[in-house]
C-alpha cells in the first residue's frame, strides 16, 4: 500500500465508525424501558384503580403514547397463581402514566404482567410488578 491508499482506507474506516455511532444514538433499545407502579398498594375490593408508569431508564423520563396492555394479574407471589382477576384499561392519566382497573378480591400480593409497544421501537417491553392489596 502506498501512502495515498492507506489514507483512503483510513478515511473509509472512519466514515464507517461515524455511521455506526450515529446508528447507536438513534436506536434506543427496547430494554431501556421499564414499568413502575405509581403506588405499590391498592385497596381490597372491586373496581380498584391503579396506575402504571412507563419510563425510559436512560433519561428517567416518562414515555407517552405507548400501547400498553396487561396480560395477567394473579396472586402468584402469595402462592396462588391460579387466583387471577380481569384487568381493564382506563382512559386518562398523565402522559407516560397508564391507568387500569381490577377487582382485588383478597388481601396480599398480586403479580401484574405487562407488555408495551413504544413508538418508534421494535419489540415489546415486558415487565412484572407486584401490587399489594390491603384493607
Ligand atoms: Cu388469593
Amino acid at each position: 500500500m502506498n501512502r495515498l491508499t492507506i489514507s483512503r482506507a483510513l478515511r473509509v474506516a472512519l466514515a464507517g465508525l461515524a455511521l455506526a455511532a450515529t446508528a447507536n444514538i438513534a436506536r434506543a433499545d427496547i430494554k431501556d424501558y421499564e414499568f413502575k407502579l405509581a403506588e405499590p398498594t391498592v385497596a381490597v375490593g372491586k373496581d380498584k384503580a391503579f396506575t402504571v408508569q412507563l419510563v425510559n431508564k436512560k433519561t428517567g423520563k416518562p414515555v407517552p403514547d405507548a400501547v400498553i396492555f396487561a396480560t395477567r394479574l394473579d396472586m402468584a407471589p402469595d402462592g396462588m397463581a391460579e387466583m387471577a382477576t380481569k384487568v381493564v384499561r382506563e382512559p386518562g392519566g398523565e402522559p407516560g402514566s397508564y391507568r387500569f382497573k381490577a377487582a382485588f378480591g383478597m388481601e396480599g400480593r398480586w403479580l401484574l404482567s405487562l407488555g408495551a409497544k413504544v413508538q418508534g421501537e421494535t419489540g415489546t417491553v415486558e415487565g412484572k410488578l407486584v401490587i399489594t392489596a390491603q384493607k
